[in-house]
């Protein structure tokens, strides 16, 4: 059977939680299409680089799917590209190319994600957090190691219980969820 990496982050900053690690959590062991969900919870540091090369090693999976929290966008959204800089305005890795597209089919998900009515779109910048840091990492040891594996980055809003007295977007965790098997189901 096909594996697919699913992982999320721990909260960080101010957040109590994240709705991103919630997410994987609660996919892990899930026959979704023919395909195995093996999920981790990362922490929210570049310690995740590491570990998320780790668990390649380990599972040995066909596809990598990383979610992670953005905030204040109101979609979910399929991340195209990550950059080689972080938010301290350093190089994640000095000798690494610019950027690096997405290996995941975001037109196929997006197109689905949308026959379902679930609003999503392709995003063109993952920021310059630890959220570029493990997608750009990912891609970058995958092409290093010249390996098949097909990764990438989607980005989820809020759950409502975080906006309660904010006046921010939120989406629900059933259909973020629901998105998430969409996208591995058009993987
Ligand atoms: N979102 C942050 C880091 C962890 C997360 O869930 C980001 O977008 O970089």
């Amino acid at each position: 059977m096909e594996k697919v990496l699913l992982t999320g982050f721990e909260s960080f900053g101010k957040e109590k939680i994240n709705p991103s690690g919630i997410v994987a959590k609660k996919m892990h062991g899930r026959n979704i299409g023919g395909r195995k969900i093996i999920s981790h919870v990362l922490p929210v540091t570049y310690d995740c680089g590491k570990i998320i090369h780790r668990e390649i090693e380990d599972i040995d999976p066909q596809y990598i799917v990383s979610l992670g929290l953005a905030g204040k966008r109101n979609q979910i959204t399929l991340e195209r590209v990550a950059i080689n800089m972080t938010s301290e305005n350093k190089k994640i890795f000095e000798d690494g190319p610019d950027a690096y597209f997405s290996l995941l089919p975001l037109e196929d998900i997006l197109k689905e994600l949308h026959k379902n009515n679930i609003p999503a779109r392709i995003s063109n910048f993952a920021g310059t957090y630890i959220c570029n840091y493990v997608m750009y990492y990912t891609l970058h040891y995958l092409r290093y190691n010249d390996l098949d594996i097909k990764a990438g980055f989607i980005h989820i809003p809020y759950i409502p219980e975080q906006v309660l007295d904010r006046d921010l977007p939120s989406m629900s965790l059933e259909t973020i969820e629901r998105g998430i098997e969409i996208a591995v189901r058009a993987l």
